[in-house]
């Protein structure tokens, strides 16, 4: 760790723990690995959003390490559903809470409602239930663990897997480069929903995370945040640069922090001059194999994105009109 990285870090830590909440929500006694980045995560995000939740979470990572029956390590209610129904059981708890209120049966605001998965469980298998929760524009929350890969498994490739990784499913070899398609963009997925509010994060940019999650489970109606959570097992990382290794993703534009609100893009973090994406690359054996002109490739893509994404922070409009100046102007 450079001497700039282990000045910012401490400075992080001296203000997490005197401005942030104490309470726990996500408690020790899990069984994630050593250095897990999405564990943090969890951690942070919980305490963000606060006691007056319930949580419906698919089987992943996160899932497998913290509930292995009779024991727990969540604090907020929290319901264990399959890969395919996560926002389907959110919505339906979103729109139970509303009818209860609705009929003087609840004492109190009704909980904040959170739907957790990991990528494969958010961009492959829970995708048409989480889309068909937003386009009814239920009031949730949902958080995205992205470890790139389906992790507990076994690491096998998923459809936000990055270009190039090795995963047991896209072994590199003569004929592959192991992972051969470019990681989907789950973030435009759920912008082009027209949501009030889309965002990625990273637990090692920690007050961004916290107060974007804060945000989201304040903002009425759908809210989506997408997480890169480092996993130093199936990164082939070691488990002391995972903080590290999220902070290079960012400052090589790998993976760029911003909200969309209202269909209108800011960066949250912005890195006025990149750093070259090798820096993050070469910290990592799954992309051990990688040679010159693969680096390069993914540099030029890396740099086309993150042009991209300032053109649409610097546009003058939203990229979609929210849906409650539509109401308005009726
Ligand atoms: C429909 C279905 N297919 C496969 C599985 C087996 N399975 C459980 S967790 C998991 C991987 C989850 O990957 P991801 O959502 O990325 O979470 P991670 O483990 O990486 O945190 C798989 C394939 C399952 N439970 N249900
Ligand atoms: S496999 Fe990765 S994401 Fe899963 S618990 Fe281990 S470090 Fe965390
Ligand atoms: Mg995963």
């Amino acid at each position: 760790m450079d001497k700039f990285d282990v000045a910012s870090s401490q400075k992080y830590d001296v203000y997490a723990s005197r401005l942030l909440p104490k309470e726990e929500y996500f408690v020790g006694g899990h069984r994630s690995c050593q250095g897990c980045g999405e564990a943090l995560a969890v951690r942070w995000v919980c305490k963000a959003i606060g006691k007056d939740a319930v949580i419906a979470h698919a089987t992943g990572c996160m899932e497998i390490v913290s509930s292995g029956f009779p024991q727990t390590a969540w604090v907020q209610p929290w319901i264990h559903v399959a890969f395919e129904n996560t926002a389907a059981v959110a919505s339906g708890l979103e729109a139970g809470y509303k009818i209860l209120a609705r009929k003087g049966k609840l004492p109190g605001r009704p909980p904040k409602v959170v739907a957790m998965a990991g990528d494969g469980g958010t961009s492959d298998i829970g995708l048409q239930a989480l889309s068909g929760a937003m386009e009814r524009g239920h009031d949730f929350t949902y958080i995205c663990w992205d470890n790139e890969a389906y992790m507990n498994t076994g690491i096998q490739r998923s459809s936000s897997t990055p270009y190039g990784a090795m995963t047991t499913t896209s072994p590199p070899g003569k004929r592959s480069i192991g992972q051969a398609t470019w990681k989907k963009n789950m973030v435009a997925i759920a912008v082009a929903h027209g949501i009030p509010y889309v965002a990625t994060a990273c637990p090692s940019y920690l007050f961004d995370l916290y107060f974007k999650v804060k945000r989201a489970v304040e903002t009425p109606g759908p809210a989506y945040i997408h997480i890169l959570s480092v996993c130093p097992t199936g990164w082939r990382s070691a488990t002391d640069l995972t903080v590290r290794l999220g902070r290079l993703a960012v400052e090589t534009g790998v993976f760029p922090l911003y909200e969309v609100v209202d269909g209108r893009y800011h960066l949250t973090i912005d890195i006025p001059k990149l750093r070259p994406v090798k820096d993050y690359l070469k910290l990592q054996g799954r992309f051990r194999h990688l040679r010159e002109p693969e680096i390069d490739f993914i540099q030029r893509q890396v740099l086309a994105h993150y042009d991209l994404l300032l053109k649409k922070c610097e546009a003058p409009y939203p990229e979609f009109p929210p849906l409650s100046q539509t109401e308005e102007g009726e």
